[in-house]
């Protein structure tokens, strides 16, 4: 019997042996050619989440984001719609905002001074000869919306239909923690040395969450764990949790905050999942002792026991939502064996460091949390990085793994076969 893969096996071969339950062969975490596959069949096809509304809160605000070799701007315009466009200019090409965040009046290429609206039209090109239509030189538009203040960009010409309805679904759970208006308190970016995809599954399972002490105090370990598979160390954590999630139901259906799981990650474009879930201790935020790190609370919340509200989104991104803050994370493939995660906390508008929040406090279970992470996300490369790697098998509790590469593959398939 011939191991497989052999040392020529193409991307598609790769694709189509992808064995069910296991890992991924190791090309598809190292190459350079799965590394643009990635960002073409991926990142170029679907809804990417890159920023949050809070970011941009003024006409001309902007971002720009790396997508592989692509620079793309997320602006507000003029009448504070969101745009996004290519950060390339239409005279020779050259990239236009160098600089990661900043707010603007025009958009000036700083090579030959082409001046763009915050709408991406062309508004002057000096010394044009009669005759130059700048309506034919607009800004590349790329496809942008927020969901209840989180941004999204789609590259693709014709992006994913089902991303409507996702976002009707999503919506309601969202909406009452008012982030549209929210304050930025502070954005982390955390340069990993691994694979994208590494640091996808290794957010989307708690196999590994004996490394996260400081989250371990309010997140219950039980998660993505079922009756069945429960370890028998994890049934007193799972007594508490069957008890006060049944407190937490009650009070979402007195406040009419949505509850229920949705799980739809694999079987569809824009694979998600959402569901508000109980916190331990105090059970009200990621905190050491489970109270709330601010005072003023999002929305218009009467407690602040509300747990936390987890959105995972293929492919790239995940969401804490508590009752006194909201924590965004963003995965930026940057090369096959390096990956970004940009972190951002949000809290009520209003509320002031120092005052409503220390923002120490704030900001120390989740950044202990993506360094953990961040370690156990290095180990896997270089371990795969090894000629002697094989895939190895996905326990029970490693479901979402599985559906994310399931998803994954997936989509490359279809990508490949268009
Ligand atoms: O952030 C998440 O959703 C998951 C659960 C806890 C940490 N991570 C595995
Ligand atoms: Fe931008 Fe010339 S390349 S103005
Ligand atoms: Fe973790």
């Amino acid at each position: 019997m011939t191991a497989f893969p052999d040392i020529a096996a193409t991307p598609a071969e790769l694709i189509d042996h992808r064995a069910v339950g296991r890992s991924l062969e190791a090309p598809f975490y190292t190459s350079p050619e799965f590394f643009d596959l990635d960002v073409a069949a991926i990142f170029a096809e679907h809804w990417i989440f890159v920023a949050t509304e809070a970011e941009l809160p003024e006409p001309g605000d902007y971002v720009t984001i790396t997508l592989g070799s692509y620079s793309i701007v997320v602006v507000r315009d003029d009448d504070e719609n969101l745009r996004s466009f290519h950060n390339i200019c239409r005279h020779r090409g050259a990239r236009i905002l160098e600089q990661e965040r900043g707010s603007v009046g025009n958009i000036v290429c700083g090579y030959h001074k082409w001046t763009y609206g915050t709408d991406g039209t062309l508004l002057h090109a000096p010394s044009q000869p009669q005759g130059f239509d700048p309506g034919c030189f607009g800004l590349k538009p790329v496809h942008v919306r927020s969901v209840a203040g989180l941004v999204f960009v789609c590259l693709a010409e014709r992006p994913p239909s089902d991303f409507p309805d996702v976002a009707a679904r999503i919506e309601p759970y969202l909406l009452p923690h008012q982030l549209r208006g929210a304050k930025v308190a502070a954005q982390i970016d955390v340069v990993e040395e691994g694979n994208w995809k590494l640091v996808m599954e290794n957010n989307r399972e708690c196999y590994h969450c004996d490394g996260h002490p400081e989250l371990l105090r309010s997140f219950f370990p039980t998660y993505g764990y079922t009756e069945e598979n429960l370890p028998p160390r994890l049934r007193p954590a799972h007594e508490r949790y069957l008890q006060v999630d049944a407190e937490l139901r009650q009070t979402c259906q007195r406040l009419g905050l949505p509850y229920e799981l949705i799980e739809e990650l694999d079987n569809r474009a824009t694979g998600f999942r959402i569901q508000r879930d109980a916190l331990n201790l105090a059970g009200e935020s990621f905190t050491a002792d489970g109270k709330v790190a601010c005072r003023t609370l999002l929305g218009d919340f009467p407690t602040p026991r509300l747990g936390h509200l987890a959105l995972h989104l293929q492919p790239n991104s995940w969401f804490h939502f508590v009752s006194d803050h909201a924590i965004t994370f963003a995965v930026l493939p940057l090369a096959a064996d390096r990956t970004l995660l940009r972190t951002t906390w949000l809290v009520h508008p209003d509320a002031e460091a120092g005052v409503d929040y220390d923002l120490d406090v704030l900001l120390a279970v989740w950044t202990a949390t993506n360094e953990q992470d961040a370690e156990l996300v290095g180990r896997a490369q270089r371990g795969i990085g090894s000629p002697a790697y094989e895939p190895g098998p996905y326990a029970p509790t490693e479901y979402q793994v599985e559906a994310f590469c399931n998803w994954y593959i997936t989509r490359l398939r279809a990508h490949l076969t268009r």
